[in-house]
């Protein structure tokens, strides 16, 4: 099985992010992501044994399990690749613990002899592949909280559609403010 870990988003960015989206498809064409697979990702693992989806889900609860839930905003819209065919994103900003939550997994994921993609660590949500950039409009720029981290499982579905599928859940440490 295909696995990654990543950040579900709060259903207000999910929109904002899904608006930027309609805004941009006019004057940038590609294959626009189902908003459903939104996401933020923190490490890419790769083919995985499905025995081996428990180790993977203790390697992210236990990584996380003392950090607070990282605080965010959505960026710029940017791009990865040639501007004839890009992945087109909207940028992440974060503080500096969410590098180090990435650098972390990856450690303790090849610790536990699971595989994981080193990096770069770029934050981002994609919101279209095979785009051809034309004009990026800036749109909102929410701040948000991440709830929960997820192992996501990547396949695609009987149209052949690229899906991600949250697999498990894991907690960030409770806010001393939260009620
Ligand atoms: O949909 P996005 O792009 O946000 O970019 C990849 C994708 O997130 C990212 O993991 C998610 C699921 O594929 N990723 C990071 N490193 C990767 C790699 N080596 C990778 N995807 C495939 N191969």
């Amino acid at each position: 099985m295909r696995l990654f870990f990543g950040l579900s988003l709060p259903e207000d960015v999910r929109r904002a992010a899904h608006a930027r989206a309609l805004a941009l498809c006019e004057h940038t064409p590609g294959r626009y992501v189902p908003p459903e697979n939104y996401h933020i990702t923190l490490a890419f693992l790769g083919d995985v044994p499905q025995e081996r989806l428990r180790d993977a889900q203790e390697v992210l609860a236990r990584c996380i399990r003392s950090l607070p839930a990282p605080r965010m905003t959505l960026g710029d819209t940017g791009y990865f690749g040639r501007a004839q065919n890009a992945i087109l994103i909207i940028r992440v900003q974060a503080e500096p613990e969410l590098s180090g939550l990435h650098e972390r997994l990856v450690r303790e994921l090849l610790a536990a002899g699971l595989p994981a993609d080193p990096g770069p660590f770029s934050p981002h949500i994609t919101l279209a592949r095979h785009a051809r950039i034309g004009a990026l409009p800036a749109g909102n720029a929410p701040s948000f909280t991440a709830g929960q981290a997820h192992v996501f499982l990547s396949a695609r579905d009987e149209d052949g559609v690229l899906r991600y599928t949250p697999l498990c859940a894991a907690a960030f440490a409770a806010h001393e403010n939260s009620p």
